[in-house]
Protein backbone atom coordinates (compact mmCIF):
# COMPACT_ATOMS: atom_id res chain seq x y z
CA UNK A 1 0.00 0.00 0.00
CA UNK A 2 1.66 3.67 -0.97
CA UNK A 3 1.09 5.88 2.32
CA UNK A 4 -0.59 9.09 1.35
CA UNK A 5 1.47 12.34 2.16
CA UNK A 6 -0.92 13.48 5.10
CA UNK A 7 -0.14 9.92 6.88
CA UNK A 8 3.24 9.58 6.46
CA UNK A 9 2.91 13.51 7.94
CA UNK A 10 0.80 11.67 11.03
CA UNK A 11 3.49 8.02 11.12
CA UNK A 12 6.13 10.70 11.06
CA UNK A 13 4.46 12.90 14.12
CA UNK A 14 3.81 9.80 16.04
CA UNK A 15 7.13 8.26 16.20
CA UNK A 16 9.96 10.11 15.02
CA UNK A 17 12.04 12.41 16.94
CA UNK A 18 13.96 14.48 14.85
CA UNK A 19 17.13 15.96 15.56
CA UNK A 20 17.77 19.74 16.56
CA UNK A 21 13.97 20.20 16.09
CA UNK A 22 11.55 21.89 18.13
CA UNK A 23 9.07 18.79 18.19
CA UNK A 24 5.91 20.83 19.22
CA UNK A 25 6.74 23.84 16.36
CA UNK A 26 6.92 20.97 14.24
CA UNK A 27 3.96 18.83 15.01
CA UNK A 28 2.19 22.09 14.48
CA UNK A 29 3.58 22.49 10.69
CA UNK A 30 4.04 19.03 9.59
CA UNK A 31 7.23 17.30 7.65
CA UNK A 32 8.18 18.09 4.54
CA UNK A 33 8.90 14.30 3.14
CA UNK A 34 11.61 14.94 0.37
CA UNK A 35 11.07 12.56 -2.92
CA UNK A 36 13.66 13.13 -5.20
CA UNK A 37 17.42 14.75 -5.59
CA UNK A 38 19.50 14.95 -8.59
CA UNK A 39 22.38 17.50 -8.19
CA UNK A 40 21.83 20.74 -6.60
CA UNK A 41 18.05 19.93 -6.50
CA UNK A 42 15.51 18.22 -3.70
CA UNK A 43 12.12 17.62 -4.70
CA UNK A 44 9.09 16.95 -1.83
CA UNK A 45 6.01 15.23 -1.61
CA UNK A 46 4.13 18.17 -3.25
CA UNK A 47 6.37 18.27 -5.92
CA UNK A 48 8.13 21.53 -5.01
CA UNK A 49 11.75 21.51 -5.83
CA UNK A 50 14.47 23.06 -3.88
CA UNK A 51 17.63 24.56 -4.80
CA UNK A 52 20.18 22.67 -1.70
CA UNK A 53 22.63 25.61 -1.00
CA UNK A 54 23.39 23.75 1.93
CA UNK A 55 24.37 20.27 0.57
CA UNK A 56 22.12 18.84 2.98
CA UNK A 57 24.01 19.35 5.84
CA UNK A 58 27.28 20.62 4.55
CA UNK A 59 27.89 17.29 2.44
CA UNK A 60 26.73 16.59 -0.30
CA UNK A 61 29.83 17.80 -2.33
CA UNK A 62 29.49 16.39 -5.59
CA UNK A 63 25.88 16.73 -5.88
CA UNK A 64 22.68 14.41 -4.95
CA UNK A 65 22.64 10.84 -7.11
CA UNK A 66 25.23 10.65 -8.72
CA UNK A 67 25.38 7.31 -10.71
CA UNK A 68 28.60 6.12 -10.07
CA UNK A 69 28.24 6.19 -6.19
CA UNK A 70 24.84 4.34 -6.40
CA UNK A 71 27.06 1.30 -8.47
CA UNK A 72 30.34 1.52 -6.17
CA UNK A 73 27.44 0.74 -3.52
CA UNK A 74 26.04 -1.86 -5.12
CA UNK A 75 28.66 -3.43 -6.74
CA UNK A 76 30.43 -4.02 -3.01
CA UNK A 77 27.26 -5.58 -1.45
CA UNK A 78 27.20 -8.05 -3.53
CA UNK A 79 30.74 -8.52 -2.88
CA UNK A 80 30.91 -8.21 0.95
CA UNK A 81 28.67 -6.25 2.00
CA UNK A 82 29.71 -5.89 6.01
CA UNK A 83 32.35 -7.05 8.12
CA UNK A 84 33.99 -5.23 10.66
CA UNK A 85 37.52 -4.39 11.08
CA UNK A 86 38.57 -5.53 14.66
CA UNK A 87 39.74 -9.09 14.56
CA UNK A 88 42.87 -9.28 11.93
CA UNK A 89 40.23 -8.25 9.13
CA UNK A 90 40.25 -5.61 6.42
CA UNK A 91 38.02 -5.13 2.76
CA UNK A 92 40.10 -4.05 -0.30
CA UNK A 93 37.71 -0.93 0.00
CA UNK A 94 38.51 0.11 3.42
CA UNK A 95 42.19 -0.61 2.94
CA UNK A 96 42.37 1.00 -0.28
CA UNK A 97 40.36 4.30 1.75
CA UNK A 98 42.90 4.51 4.01
CA UNK A 99 45.57 4.67 1.05
CA UNK A 100 43.65 7.10 -0.68
CA UNK A 101 43.19 9.67 2.21
CA UNK A 102 46.58 9.33 3.87
CA UNK A 103 47.60 10.20 -0.06
CA UNK A 104 45.46 13.41 -0.04
CA UNK A 105 45.72 14.69 3.11
CA UNK A 106 48.80 17.40 4.03
CA UNK A 107 52.78 15.08 4.62
CA UNK A 108 52.50 13.25 7.34
CA UNK A 109 48.87 12.57 8.44
CA UNK A 110 49.40 8.95 7.20
CA UNK A 111 47.05 6.95 9.66
CA UNK A 112 43.23 6.46 9.52
CA UNK A 113 41.00 5.36 12.27
CA UNK A 114 37.26 5.13 10.59
CA UNK A 115 34.31 5.99 12.64
CA UNK A 116 30.79 6.41 11.39
CA UNK A 117 29.62 10.06 12.15
CA UNK A 118 32.11 13.36 12.80
CA UNK A 119 31.00 13.16 16.69
CA UNK A 120 32.69 9.84 16.55
CA UNK A 121 35.95 10.78 14.96
CA UNK A 122 36.04 13.92 17.60
CA UNK A 123 35.18 11.41 20.32
CA UNK A 124 37.89 9.12 19.24
CA UNK A 125 40.85 11.61 19.32
CA UNK A 126 39.69 12.80 22.88
CA UNK A 127 39.97 9.07 23.98
CA UNK A 128 43.48 8.75 21.58
CA UNK A 129 44.94 11.71 22.91
CA UNK A 130 44.45 11.21 26.41
CA UNK A 131 45.72 7.58 25.70
CA UNK A 132 48.54 9.25 23.73
CA UNK A 133 49.80 11.61 26.61
CA UNK A 134 49.75 8.71 29.09
CA UNK A 135 51.82 6.40 27.04
CA UNK A 136 54.45 9.89 26.80
CA UNK A 137 54.29 8.94 30.65
CA UNK A 138 52.57 12.97 30.73
CA UNK A 139 49.79 11.83 32.65
CA UNK A 140 48.70 15.49 33.55
CA UNK A 141 48.59 16.79 29.86
CA UNK A 142 44.68 16.24 29.82
CA UNK A 143 42.70 19.79 29.27
CA UNK A 144 41.36 20.09 25.95
CA UNK A 145 41.26 23.99 24.43
CA UNK A 146 38.39 24.61 21.81
CA UNK A 147 36.76 28.00 20.98
CA UNK A 148 33.35 29.91 21.68
CA UNK A 149 30.91 29.14 18.54
CA UNK A 150 33.19 25.89 17.99
CA UNK A 151 30.96 23.07 16.68
CA UNK A 152 32.46 19.61 17.34
CA UNK A 153 29.41 17.02 17.61
CA UNK A 154 26.78 16.09 20.01
CA UNK A 155 28.23 13.09 22.13
CA UNK A 156 28.83 13.83 25.67
CA UNK A 157 32.59 14.57 24.90
CA UNK A 158 32.55 16.34 21.47
CA UNK A 159 29.26 18.36 22.74
CA UNK A 160 31.59 19.50 25.26
CA UNK A 161 33.96 20.85 23.25
CA UNK A 162 31.44 22.58 21.12
CA UNK A 163 31.25 26.55 22.12
CA UNK A 164 27.82 27.05 21.12
CA UNK A 165 26.29 27.87 24.43
CA UNK A 166 23.72 25.94 23.93
CA UNK A 167 24.65 22.76 23.17
CA UNK A 168 25.21 22.55 27.12
CA UNK A 169 22.65 23.13 29.96
CA UNK A 170 20.00 21.07 28.69
CA UNK A 171 22.68 17.75 29.35
CA UNK A 172 24.46 19.45 32.10
CA UNK A 173 27.40 19.79 29.79
CA UNK A 174 30.56 20.99 29.41
CA UNK A 175 32.03 17.43 31.38
CA UNK A 176 33.64 18.56 34.60
CA UNK A 177 37.68 19.38 34.20
CA UNK A 178 38.09 18.23 30.90
CA UNK A 179 37.85 21.47 28.50
CA UNK A 180 38.33 25.42 28.87
CA UNK A 181 36.80 27.36 25.76
CA UNK A 182 38.94 30.72 24.73
CA UNK A 183 37.48 33.36 22.25
CA UNK A 184 36.49 33.13 18.33
CA UNK A 185 38.65 34.78 15.95
CA UNK A 186 35.41 36.30 14.98
CA UNK A 187 36.68 40.14 13.95
CA UNK A 188 32.89 41.35 12.47
CA UNK A 189 32.18 41.03 16.48
CA UNK A 190 34.30 41.02 18.36
CA UNK A 191 37.18 42.64 16.55
CA UNK A 192 36.54 46.07 17.99
CA UNK A 193 39.14 49.08 16.48
CA UNK A 194 41.45 46.30 15.55
CA UNK A 195 42.81 45.80 11.64
CA UNK A 196 41.36 42.35 10.49
CA UNK A 197 45.10 40.74 10.56
CA UNK A 198 46.13 42.39 14.04
CA UNK A 199 42.89 41.04 15.14
CA UNK A 200 43.76 37.24 13.87
CA UNK A 201 47.34 37.41 15.79
CA UNK A 202 45.07 38.94 19.17
CA UNK A 203 42.64 36.03 19.18
CA UNK A 204 45.23 33.34 18.42
CA UNK A 205 47.29 34.66 21.64
CA UNK A 206 44.18 33.81 23.47
CA UNK A 207 45.59 30.38 22.84
CA UNK A 208 48.62 31.29 24.79
CA UNK A 209 47.42 32.90 27.34
CA UNK A 210 45.08 29.78 28.29
CA UNK A 211 47.67 27.63 27.80
CA UNK A 212 50.02 30.22 30.62
CA UNK A 213 47.43 29.85 32.92
CA UNK A 214 46.77 26.27 33.17
CA UNK A 215 50.17 25.34 33.07
CA UNK A 216 51.31 24.11 29.71
CA UNK A 217 52.25 20.13 31.76
CA UNK A 218 48.60 20.43 31.98
CA UNK A 219 47.37 20.97 28.50
CA UNK A 220 46.93 18.17 25.94
CA UNK A 221 45.20 20.05 23.00
CA UNK A 222 43.50 22.49 20.83
CA UNK A 223 41.46 22.00 18.55
CA UNK A 224 39.15 24.31 16.13
CA UNK A 225 37.52 24.14 12.64
CA UNK A 226 39.92 26.29 10.16
CA UNK A 227 36.75 27.82 9.04
CA UNK A 228 34.15 27.69 11.48
CA UNK A 229 30.66 25.81 10.59
CA UNK A 230 27.34 25.83 12.28
CA UNK A 231 29.04 28.67 14.60
CA UNK A 232 28.19 31.29 11.72
CA UNK A 233 30.96 30.32 9.24
CA UNK A 234 33.31 32.81 10.65
CA UNK A 235 36.62 32.96 8.07
CA UNK A 236 40.19 33.79 10.50
CA UNK A 237 42.79 36.40 9.62
CA UNK A 238 45.26 34.81 7.73
CA UNK A 239 47.59 35.78 10.47
CA UNK A 240 45.20 33.51 13.00
CA UNK A 241 46.26 29.73 11.99
CA UNK A 242 50.24 30.27 11.52
CA UNK A 243 50.35 31.98 15.06
CA UNK A 244 48.21 28.87 16.69
CA UNK A 245 51.11 26.44 14.79
CA UNK A 246 53.60 28.53 16.55
CA UNK A 247 51.71 28.47 20.02
CA UNK A 248 51.12 24.43 19.84
CA UNK A 249 54.42 23.98 19.00
CA UNK A 250 55.86 26.03 21.73
CA UNK A 251 53.92 24.30 24.12
CA UNK A 252 54.18 20.91 23.23
CA UNK A 253 50.35 21.11 22.83
CA UNK A 254 48.87 19.07 19.89
CA UNK A 255 46.65 20.52 17.14
CA UNK A 256 44.04 19.24 16.10
CA UNK A 257 41.69 20.49 13.21
CA UNK A 258 38.45 19.38 12.99
CA UNK A 259 37.84 19.33 8.90
CA UNK A 260 34.50 17.73 9.28
CA UNK A 261 33.00 20.58 7.20
CA UNK A 262 36.05 22.11 5.59
CA UNK A 263 37.66 18.93 4.34
CA UNK A 264 37.03 17.53 0.51
CA UNK A 265 37.36 20.82 -1.53
CA UNK A 266 34.83 23.22 0.79
CA UNK A 267 37.61 26.30 0.69
CA UNK A 268 39.01 25.79 -2.32
CA UNK A 269 41.71 23.28 -1.08
CA UNK A 270 41.38 19.58 -0.56
CA UNK A 271 41.62 20.74 3.18
CA UNK A 272 40.81 23.93 5.04
CA UNK A 273 44.25 22.96 6.80
CA UNK A 274 46.04 24.08 3.30
CA UNK A 275 44.15 27.00 2.56
CA UNK A 276 45.01 28.52 6.05
CA UNK A 277 48.46 26.81 6.55
CA UNK A 278 47.32 24.89 9.70
CA UNK A 279 49.80 22.32 10.54
CA UNK A 280 47.73 19.56 12.45
CA UNK A 281 48.66 16.78 14.28
CA UNK A 282 45.01 14.78 14.04
CA UNK A 283 42.53 15.71 11.87
CA UNK A 284 38.73 14.89 11.95
CA UNK A 285 36.83 14.31 8.56
CA UNK A 286 33.62 13.25 7.55
CA UNK A 287 30.97 15.05 5.67
CA UNK A 288 32.58 15.21 2.28
CA UNK A 289 34.60 12.11 2.74
CA UNK A 290 31.43 10.10 0.84
CA UNK A 291 29.14 13.40 0.30
CA UNK A 292 26.64 12.03 2.93
CA UNK A 293 25.59 9.21 0.33
CA UNK A 294 26.63 6.63 3.14
CA UNK A 295 27.73 7.55 7.04
CA UNK A 296 31.52 7.30 7.29
CA UNK A 297 34.27 9.30 8.87
CA UNK A 298 38.06 9.35 10.56
CA UNK A 299 40.32 10.61 12.55
CA UNK A 300 43.78 11.20 10.93
CA UNK A 301 46.66 11.16 13.19
CA UNK A 302 50.60 12.13 12.37
CA UNK A 303 53.25 9.77 12.14
CA UNK A 304 54.12 10.99 15.52
CA UNK A 305 50.97 10.16 17.35
CA UNK A 306 50.73 6.82 15.97
CA UNK A 307 53.84 5.59 15.69
CA UNK A 308 53.69 6.13 19.52
CA UNK A 309 50.49 4.12 19.71
CA UNK A 310 51.33 1.42 16.93
CA UNK A 311 54.55 0.96 19.32
CA UNK A 312 53.74 1.41 22.37
CA UNK A 313 50.26 1.12 23.15
CA UNK A 314 49.50 -2.90 22.94
CA UNK A 315 45.97 -3.02 22.23
CA UNK A 316 43.91 -0.05 21.10
CA UNK A 317 40.34 -0.81 23.40
CA UNK A 318 38.61 1.34 21.07
CA UNK A 319 36.05 0.47 17.64
CA UNK A 320 32.83 0.85 16.15
CA UNK A 321 30.91 -2.16 14.79
CA UNK A 322 30.96 -0.18 11.66
CA UNK A 323 34.89 1.20 11.62
CA UNK A 324 35.07 1.21 8.13
CA UNK A 325 31.97 -0.22 6.94
CA UNK A 326 33.09 -2.01 3.49
CA UNK A 327 29.73 -0.24 1.55
CA UNK A 328 30.79 2.77 2.61
CA UNK A 329 34.19 2.99 2.02
CA UNK A 330 33.36 1.74 -1.62
CA UNK A 331 31.31 4.74 -1.94
CA UNK A 332 33.73 7.21 -0.60
CA UNK A 333 36.61 5.67 -2.47
CA UNK A 334 34.46 6.42 -5.41
CA UNK A 335 32.98 9.54 -4.35
CA UNK A 336 37.04 10.93 -3.61
CA UNK A 337 38.06 9.06 -7.10
CA UNK A 338 35.06 12.16 -8.36
CA UNK A 339 36.57 14.69 -6.73
CA UNK A 340 40.18 14.40 -7.36
CA UNK A 341 40.19 12.52 -11.14
CA UNK A 342 36.87 14.17 -11.78
CA UNK A 343 38.11 17.69 -11.41
CA UNK A 344 35.26 18.81 -8.82
CA UNK A 345 37.76 20.28 -6.40
CA UNK A 346 39.86 21.49 -9.36
CA UNK A 347 36.58 23.35 -11.14
CA UNK A 348 35.69 24.50 -7.68
CA UNK A 349 38.52 26.29 -6.14
CA UNK A 350 39.15 28.28 -9.97
CA UNK A 351 35.58 28.23 -11.79
CA UNK A 352 32.37 28.53 -9.65
CA UNK A 353 34.04 28.93 -6.04
CA UNK A 354 35.22 32.53 -6.75
CA UNK A 355 31.90 32.89 -8.57
CA UNK A 356 29.67 32.19 -5.96
CA UNK A 357 31.86 34.46 -3.89
CA UNK A 358 31.68 37.52 -5.81
CA UNK A 359 28.12 37.24 -6.17
CA UNK A 360 27.42 36.66 -2.50
CA UNK A 361 29.67 39.93 -2.36
CA UNK A 362 27.34 41.96 -3.89
CA UNK A 363 24.96 41.54 -1.21
CA UNK A 364 27.71 43.50 0.86
CA UNK A 365 26.07 46.91 -0.07
CA UNK A 366 22.41 45.87 1.05
CA UNK A 367 21.61 47.24 4.00
CA UNK A 368 20.68 44.16 6.07
CA UNK A 369 23.63 43.08 5.40
CA UNK A 370 27.02 44.18 7.96
CA UNK A 371 29.20 41.81 6.49
CA UNK A 372 29.81 38.67 3.79
CA UNK A 373 32.49 35.88 4.23
CA UNK A 374 33.59 33.22 2.75
CA UNK A 375 36.11 31.49 0.78
CA UNK A 376 35.73 28.98 -2.00
CA UNK A 377 32.22 27.07 -1.57
CA UNK A 378 31.08 28.30 1.61
CA UNK A 379 30.19 31.73 2.98
CA UNK A 380 27.54 33.43 5.02
CA UNK A 381 25.88 36.69 5.34
CA UNK A 382 26.03 38.66 8.81
CA UNK A 383 22.23 40.29 8.87
CA UNK A 384 22.64 43.40 10.83
CA UNK A 385 19.87 46.32 12.35
CA UNK A 386 22.59 49.25 11.99
CA UNK A 387 25.57 48.88 9.72
CA UNK A 388 27.48 51.66 11.10
CA UNK A 389 27.59 50.71 14.52
CA UNK A 390 27.57 47.03 13.31
CA UNK A 391 24.64 46.76 15.46
CA UNK A 392 22.37 42.83 15.76
CA UNK A 393 18.94 42.52 15.83
CA UNK A 394 17.53 41.75 19.13
CA UNK A 395 17.67 37.67 19.02
CA UNK A 396 13.71 37.53 19.56
CA UNK A 397 13.07 39.17 16.38
CA UNK A 398 14.68 35.75 14.50
CA UNK A 399 15.58 38.36 11.49
CA UNK A 400 17.60 35.51 9.89
CA UNK A 401 15.08 32.94 10.20
CA UNK A 402 12.59 34.98 8.43
CA UNK A 403 14.92 35.32 5.39
CA UNK A 404 15.48 31.78 5.48
CA UNK A 405 12.01 30.98 5.69
CA UNK A 406 11.57 33.40 2.94
CA UNK A 407 13.81 31.54 1.17
CA UNK A 408 12.37 28.39 1.36
CA UNK A 409 8.98 29.39 0.46
CA UNK A 410 10.48 30.51 -2.85
CA UNK A 411 12.38 27.13 -3.28
CA UNK A 412 15.97 27.99 -2.00
CA UNK A 413 17.34 25.63 1.07
CA UNK A 414 19.68 28.29 2.88
CA UNK A 415 20.64 27.73 6.78
CA UNK A 416 20.09 29.84 9.61
CA UNK A 417 21.89 30.38 12.94
CA UNK A 418 21.98 33.49 15.00
CA UNK A 419 21.76 36.28 12.58
CA UNK A 420 23.78 34.25 9.72
CA UNK A 421 22.53 32.98 6.84
CA UNK A 422 24.76 30.39 5.81
CA UNK A 423 25.51 28.51 2.86
CA UNK A 424 27.81 25.96 1.46
CA UNK A 425 26.13 24.43 -2.14
CA UNK A 426 27.01 21.29 -3.74
CA UNK A 427 30.78 21.78 -5.24
CA UNK A 428 29.30 21.01 -8.59
CA UNK A 429 26.59 23.86 -8.99
CA UNK A 430 26.68 25.71 -12.24
CA UNK A 431 26.77 29.66 -12.61
CA UNK A 432 23.55 29.55 -13.53
CA UNK A 433 22.31 27.86 -10.70
CA UNK A 434 24.19 30.29 -8.42
CA UNK A 435 22.22 33.14 -10.62
CA UNK A 436 19.46 30.98 -9.48
CA UNK A 437 20.07 31.12 -6.05
CA UNK A 438 21.10 34.61 -5.32
CA UNK A 439 18.26 36.01 -7.48
CA UNK A 440 15.97 33.89 -4.98
CA UNK A 441 18.46 35.54 -1.83
CA UNK A 442 17.97 38.91 -3.20
CA UNK A 443 14.56 39.10 -3.21
CA UNK A 444 14.37 37.56 0.26
CA UNK A 445 16.85 40.09 2.14
CA UNK A 446 14.69 42.94 0.22
CA UNK A 447 11.90 41.70 1.59
CA UNK A 448 13.20 40.68 5.40
CA UNK A 449 14.13 44.55 5.22
CA UNK A 450 10.83 45.76 4.55
CA UNK A 451 9.12 43.66 7.01
CA UNK A 452 11.70 44.38 9.60
CA UNK A 453 12.13 48.28 8.79
N1 LIG B 1 32.59 18.81 13.44
C1 LIG B 1 32.05 19.76 12.67
C2 LIG B 1 32.89 20.93 12.26
C3 LIG B 1 30.71 19.66 12.27
O1 LIG B 1 30.17 20.63 11.53
C4 LIG B 1 30.59 17.56 13.47
C5 LIG B 1 31.90 17.72 13.83
C6 LIG B 1 29.85 16.34 13.93
O2 LIG B 1 29.59 15.51 12.86
P1 LIG B 1 28.34 14.49 12.91
O3 LIG B 1 28.58 13.64 11.69
O4 LIG B 1 28.45 13.71 14.14
O5 LIG B 1 27.08 15.30 12.84
C7 LIG B 1 29.97 18.53 12.66
C8 LIG B 1 28.54 18.35 12.27
C9 LIG B 1 24.23 22.64 11.72
C10 LIG B 1 24.75 21.26 11.94
O6 LIG B 1 23.39 23.02 12.52
C11 LIG B 1 26.07 20.99 11.68
C12 LIG B 1 26.55 19.70 11.92
C13 LIG B 1 25.70 18.70 12.35
C14 LIG B 1 24.36 19.00 12.58
C15 LIG B 1 23.88 20.28 12.38
O7 LIG B 1 24.65 23.35 10.82
N2 LIG B 1 27.89 19.48 11.75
Amino acid sequence: MKLTNHSLVELDQNHHIHPFTDSKDLHNNGVRILEKAEGVYLWDSNGKRYLDSMSGLWCVNVGYGRQELIEAASAQMKKVSYYNTFFGTSTEATTRLAHKIASLTPEGLDHVFFTNSGSEANDTIVKAVKFYWNLMEQPNKKTFISRAYGYHGVTVATASLSGLEEMHPQSDLPLPNFVEHIEAPYWYKHGGDLEFEEFGLKAARALEDKILELGANNVAAFIGEPIYGAGGVMVPPNSYWPEINRICKKYDVLLIADEVVCGFGRTGEWFGSQTFGIDPDIMTIAKGLSSGYLPIAAAVFNNKIASKIINDGGEWIHGFTYSGHPTSAAVALKNLELLDEGGIVEHAKNGTGPYFQKKLNEFANHPLVGEVRGRGMIAALELVEDKEKRLSYSSDKGVAGYCRDLCLSRGLIIRAARDCLMTSPPLVITKSEIDEMMSILGQALDDTYSHFS
